[in-house]
């Protein structure tokens, strides 16, 4: 099983679509291991986007992802990253596929409401960025003996 780190971005939030967000990942099969709404702080914005740091989108990307609350959630399961890539769809939403969630719900490459790592060593970073392994629950789902043959 792999686990990776999903955010709902503000724009999600404003728009009221955390729970099609969260239904979809739930749907899907895959288990929602640790779940928090916060606003990031600058700092972690900074650190969670080191990779865009000299891209000149990099100052609206801090200013939109720290201007209000975000959803934070540890994701579980087969192929979880690259699952989670594919249920928000391609970064600019214009390119993004209809049944994905950017190509569903968004239109614009600085608010494409979700964000989800994209490797086993983002999903790593990104998990230690946002949580405590404290706030990460290890549970069973019941219907995993349905979704996994
Ligand atoms: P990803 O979110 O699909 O992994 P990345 O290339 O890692 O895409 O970019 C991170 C985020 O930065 C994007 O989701 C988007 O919000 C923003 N972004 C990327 N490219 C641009 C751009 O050209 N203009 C404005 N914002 C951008
Ligand atoms: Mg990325």
């Amino acid at each position: 099983m792999e686990q990776t780190y999903v955010m709902v971005k503000p724009d999600g939030v404003q728009r009221g679509l955390v729970g099609e967000v969260i239904s979809r990942i739930e749907k899907k099969g895959l288990k929602i291991a640790a779940l928090r709404m916060n606003f990031i702080s600058e700092a972690t914005a900074k650190e969670h986007y080191g990779e865009h740091a000299e891209k000149p989108f990099f100052p609206s990307l801090i200013e939109y992802i720290t201007s209000g609350p975000s959803v934070s959630m540890v994701v579980v399961g087969k192929d979880a990253i690259k699952v989670m890539r594919t249920i928000n769809g391609a970064t600019n939403p214009v390119e993004a596929a209809p049944g994905t969630l950017r190509g569903d719900f968004a239109l614009d490459i600085g608010r494409n409401v979700v964000h989800a790592s994209d490797s086993s060593e983002a999903a790593a970073r990104e998990i230690a960025i946002h949580f405590e392994n404290s706030e990460i629950v290890d549970y069973s789902r019941i219907d995993e003996v349905c979704i996994y043959e």
